[in-house]
């Protein structure tokens, strides 16, 4: 999980007063994000201002006061005020609209409630611009830095005129931190590790790697006293594939149990905000991490708002509207009565819904596809009957044959096609013709030997250049399939690229184009082809594409699994496993497959084997 040699995991330090419960409610990151958030709805006049939003733009100017050495009780007053927004039950928008006196709710006076009724009604707090205006928006930008909160900003920026991270990062290299009051060696030295990180550092962590943190996370909560529910929420349950932040949802007997044990957790790098009922936390690794602690009743209404997409909720809210219901994140109302929101089901039930799975919520027909009774069934990961593409240590893989197809075996799979690189790919150890005739013979004396899975003869063949094969046609005919593959010329035009990868499709002997797009995430961008004469010309073949489900690649992309799944293109997922442990990535392949719409029937390696051979032979 985390190869930093030397590293010992280490108690978190909760930027909290001692004993306190949340004095920072949201760290000022969160603030701006939900600012700009606000910004933009209220232009398109969509979004509702919630509590959180008004309590996160209190708490900033709680600590842009203090980093001004304002009045400490001023500075208390917006605390307060923003954990009295967090408590409350019900919207200070609903409070409002039903002329009931804000001056009522504990720690509100007429200033804050004033300024409540602004935000309800702009979206923005004068307060806050003007503050702004003050403040270098860099000095702000230091609070979102590990264990940097108001009272050591404002001595930075007071002692040594640090404005930004980048001074700051100066600052702490040159060891001039440690002299200061409150500061000391570790403290600089953690500084000094997050500001080099952090340019490195993408801002999206690919789902595979945010699962290693996230289940065992989960199991944690999960184990804690007095815990009943634990869901992981956000993007990471909508399965895309890279993931900005996780999302957990937790029902507790005890509250503060959980956000401590949270809090406590031994992965936790630092916490950025801990509240009664929430907290947010940076991992190490750089993932942050948000836990909500809900109602019962209300946990089906969070984990749907939380599950998101945006745009998906924004339309399940305006099917409500429509039906006089509003639906939040604490359930749905018609009028003050709370009608559902206990269960995700109750939620889709109050407007006339089945359930959505979350991976088709983005606001892409699932709504329509739901009202019309027409959401598909999406394929699962026990529909795979087999995987048709993998290595062994023959070219760049790990394992033996026989290693690779017991491997299979136990994953459930009846069937395996191994596909070693071509000669081409030299570095790959890519094999030449005169191999893969020893190899062909090796598997065809294997498969008599095997029992309950069947390998399957097959070739990763370089695509080359000009859309010729990098083995020749003899030998591939020999094959049960042939997987063909680009991996070098990524850059061609348009015309060309696409020209190349039609005249592949041609070849009598194809069978599937494997990772399609070429792309790996974060690293390479995919070639650039017209994928609807692709897929086209996939289907007029007989051809298939494949859904390689290495999570480096994912790729076809969920919108082109659907593309191809509209077109009529069966869709191979595949681990293109290097070694044993590798076929657990069929899950990812299965998650995208799904975000794409892909039913069983639209995924080829859903076939029995005698099914399959004959797709197999009608490529032409
Ligand atoms: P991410 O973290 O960038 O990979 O993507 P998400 O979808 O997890 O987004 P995140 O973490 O910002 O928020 C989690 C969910 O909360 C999001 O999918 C929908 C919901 N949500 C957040 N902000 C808003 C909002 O302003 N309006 C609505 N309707 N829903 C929101
Ligand atoms: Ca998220
Ligand atoms: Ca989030």
């Amino acid at each position: 999980m985390n190869d930093r040699p030397g590293f010992q995991p280490r108690a978190a330090q909760p930027v909290t007063a001692p004993g306190g419960a949340g004095c920072r409610a949201y760290n000022s990151d969160e603030c701006f994000r939900r600012a700009l958030v606000l910004g933009l709805s209220l232009e398109q006049s969509t979004m509702p201002v919630h509590n959180a939003d008004i309590a996160a733009i209190f708490t900033e100017i709680a600590d842009l006061l203090e980093i001004q050495d304002a009045n400490p009780f001023r500075v208390r007053a917006y605390r307060n005020a923003a954990r009295t927004l967090e408590g409350l039950a019900r919207d200070a928008r609903e409070l409002i609209a039903a002329g009931e006196d804000l001056t009522a709710l504990p720690g509100i006076g007429t200033d804050l409630a004033a300024k409540i009724e602004e935000i309800v009604a702009t979206g923005h707090c004068q307060a806050l611009t003007k503050l702004h205006r003050q403040i270098p928006a860099s000095v702000a930008e230091l609070l979102r830095l590990p264990g940097l909160g108001p009272k050591r900003v404002k001595t930075l920026f007071r002692e040594l005129g640090i404005a930004s991270p980048t001074e700051l990062y100066r600052a702490a290299r040159d060891g001039r931190l440690k002299a200061l009051p409150g500061f000391g060696a570790k403290t600089e030295q953690r500084l000094i590790e997050a500001l080099s990180g952090r340019a490195a550092a993408p801002s999206r962590m690919p789902l595979a790697q945010a699962a290693r943190y996230a289940e065992a996370l989960r199991d944690f909560l999960g184990r804690q006293r007095g815990v009943q529910q634990v869901e992981i929420a956000g993007s990471y349950r909508r399965r895309r594939e890279t993931v900005g932040d996780l999302d957990i949802l937790a029902t507790a007997a005890t509250p503060e149990a959980i956000m401590q044990a949270f809090a406590g957790y031994e992965d936790v790098e630092t916490v950025q905000a801990l509240g009664a009922t929430r907290a947010t936390v940076v991992l190490r690794g750089g993932l942050q991490v948000d836990l909500r602690v809900v109602e019962p009743k209300a946990f089906g209404a969070a984990l749907h708002y939380f599950t998101g997409s945006k745009a998906h909720n924004i339309a399940i809210r305006r099917l409500g509207q429509r039906r006089g219901l509003k639906i939040n994140e604490y359930g749905v109302f018609q009028g003050k009565r709370r009608i559902a929101g206990r269960t995700e089901a109750s939620v889709f039930r109050a407007v006339g819904l089945a359930p959505i799975p979350p991976e088709l919520r983005e606001n892409r027909g699932e709504i329509e596809a739901a009202r019309a009774g027409q959401l598909p069934r999406l394929v699962a990961r026990d529909d795979l009957k087999g995987d048709l593409h993998a290595h062994t240590a023959a070219s760049d893989g790990n394992n033996s044959l026989a290693e690779m197809a017991q491997a299979a075996r136990e994953q459930g799979l009846e069937y395996l096609a191994i596909t070693e690189h071509s000669r081409r790919l030299a570095i790959a150890h890519g094999l030449d013709p005169e191999r893969l005739a020893r190899q062909i013979d090796e598997i065809e004396r294997l498969n008599e030997t095997l029992g309950g899975i069947t390998l399957l003869k097959g070739i990763e063949v370089d695509i080359l250049e000009d859309g010729g094969l990098d083995l020749p046609d003899d030998l591939l005919g020999r094959l049960d399939l042939v997987v063909g593959a680009v991996h070098s010329a990524f850059t061609l035009s348009r015309a060309k690229q696409t020209r190349r990868i039609l005249r592949a499709l041609d070849h009598p002997h194809f069978s599937i184009l494997a990772h399609p797009g070429a792309r790996l995430l974060g690293e390479r961008d995919a070639i650039d082809i017209d994928w609807l004469r692709v897929v086209r010309a996939a289907r007029a073949r007989g051809c298939f594409l494949e859904l390689n489900a290495n999570p480096r690649r994912l790729d076809l992309t969920d919108q082109h699994c659907r593309l191809a799944g509209e077109e009529g293109v069966l869709v191979a997922v595949n681990a293109d496993a290097h070694s044993v442990a590798e076929f657990d990535n069929l899950a990812y392949g299965i998650d995208q497959a799904r975000r794409g719409w892909l039913g069983p029937e639209q995924v080829l390696n859903t076939r029995p084997l005698p099914a399959l051979r004959q797709l197999l032979r009608q490529t032409l």
